[in-house]
């Protein structure tokens, strides 16, 4: 295999900057300096006048996820190639057993599915229910597969959610472990007694999907997932938190000492609920869960960033199209699958709403975007990190480039963009994934098949 540099770019890492070449072999970073030499035949990327970001991992994504009557549409092909194409080079996904299934025989089926990657990628595993075959299959996968963090749903109870005995459990299991709890939280049976109300009173369209969860229903949640780690003195991560209450409960837990990690998405940030009022049913393509929040929630998200009590951004990618998949809830909002696309959009999103708007520095963005995913999950320095000896994952954004986000334009496969019309600041002109250049001013030059399993510690 033969290098690539990235010449005269602004290194941008979490913790400083600086103009440099990287040359990279092997799949590795293997020099960072000024005016390097390099072998001849070494692939040259310029850089002068852009920045240079270690590449984006995504901790939250469901690929050709099984999910209420059909399947995300993205697999795991056209969704890390979209990430790559929006500077993301890595994605940890999920391990979704149904309720009594094996662990084991949803890992072999998660498993085989992400063999078409383009791009490297860990699993999640979720734990949608609990006993004694449960427990060992956990210690199985931590063992055999380097699977460091579990996934429970305090939300879709009587499908995939656990109740609070059996997140006990889990969390004991996985302090036993020593691996890492993630908690998707909503009150499952409230939300439900809400469905029913709502739809009892012909209440069906998409905007009574927010109303039939909202933010103290999170909030609640929140609170007794931090409670149930405390108990059993763990930490815990917060998956896609979106509201004011449960910034508050981690803003207690914190102040006690408790170490709590918080995740939110972009969607979060950067949206309100005024988008389940579009008429003709485009309200939609903004179903997921938790929904969309009410106008307040995003500026005390903003403000939890910058301050360092938000940890990461993931995109909990999850595309399902309107045309065929989203109107199964035509007539029933509880119908509608849950979720939207958002991997190819993060970073620049994260750039022009974060860096460009003066509410985070160059630092925090690689932060929140590449390292602390990378420190959190076990992937660290080999992830997240400019350094001789990490992966040759790497992304070039040129500053000065505009662009409008578009389904019509985008490579995600569905039908629409919930950041359709954003304005956006800057672009990804290259991205590097292990030392091969994946993408070059537009031209998308994955390789199906080429990403790489992670175990991780
Ligand atoms: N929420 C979604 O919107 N989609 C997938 C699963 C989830 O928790
Ligand atoms: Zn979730
Ligand atoms: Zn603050
Ligand atoms: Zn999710």
């Amino acid at each position: 295999m033969s290098g690539i540099v990235i010449r005269n770019g602004q290194v941008v890492t979490a913790l400083d900057q600086y103009v440099a070449d990287i040359y990279c072999d092997g799949g590795k970073i293997v020099a960072i300096g000024e005016r390097l030499d390099v072998p001849a035949g070494t692939e040259v990327v310029d850089a002068s006048g852009q920045y240079v970001f270690p590449g984006g991992i995504d901790a939250h994504t469901h690929m050709e996820l099984p999910f209420m009557g059909t399947v995300s549409s993205d697999d795991f092909f056209t969704g890390t190639a979209a990430g790559v194409a929006g500077g993301t080079t890595t994605i940890i996904d999920f391990i979704i057993p149904s309720r009594n299934q094996s662990l084991i025989e949803a890992r072999d089926f998660w498993m085989n599915n992400a063999k078409k990657a383009c791009a490297d990628y860990g699993f999640h595993m979720a734990v949608t229910w609990y006993g004694e075959q449960v427990e060992q299959e956990m210690r199985r996968v931590h063992r055999e597969d380097g699977i460091s963090s579990f996934k429970v749903f305090m939300a879709y109870t009587g499908a995939i959610g656990v109740d609070d005995d059996e997140m006990i459990g889990v969390i004991d299991t996985a302090a036993d472990l020593g691996a890492l709890v993630t908690a998707h939280c909503e009150h499952g049976l409230a939300v439900q007694a809400l469905q029913r109300k709502l739809v009892a009173q012909g209440k069906t369209a998409p905007r009574y999907h927010a109303e039939s969860r909202p933010s103290w229903v999170e909030g609640e949640a929140t609170n007794r997932a931090i409670m149930l780690a405390k108990c059993s003195g763990q930490p815990i991560y917060i998956v896609h938190l979106t509201c004011k209450e449960s910034l508050d409960a981690v803003v207690r837990a914190r102040q006690e000492g408790q170490l709590v990690y918080v995740e939110t998405c972009p969607q979060y940030l950067l949206l309100d609920d005024s988008v389940y009022d579009k008429p003709d049913f485009e309200g939609a393509a903004y179903v997921m869960s938790p929904p969309i929040r009410p106008k307040g929630h995003q500026d005390a998200l903003w403000h939890a960033l910058s301050c360092g009590l938000i940890h990461h951004v993931a995109t909990d990618h999850c595309p399902f199209r309107q045309h065929d998949q989203k109107v199964m809830g035509l007539h029933d909002f509880t119908r509608i699958p849950n979720g939207a696309a958002g991997i190819e959009n993060r970073m620049a999103l994260m750039y022009t709403y974060g860096v460009a708007a003066g509410r985070l520095t160059l630092q925090q963005l690689v932060d929140v975007c590449c390292t602390q995913p990378a420190k959190i999950f076990g992937l660290y320095p080999r992830k997240g990190a400019i350094r001789v000896g990490s992966d040759a994952d790497l992304f070039v954004y040129d500053p000065a480039a505009r662009s409008t986000i578009s389904a019509s334009t985008h490579r995600q496969r569905v039908d629409r963009n919930i950041f359709e019309g954003f304005e956006i600041r800057g672009a990804v002109t290259n991205t590097v994934v292990a030392g091969k250049l994946a993408f070059t001013n537009g031209d998308l030059r994955v390789e199906r098949g080429a990403g790489r399993y992670l175990h991780r510690t």
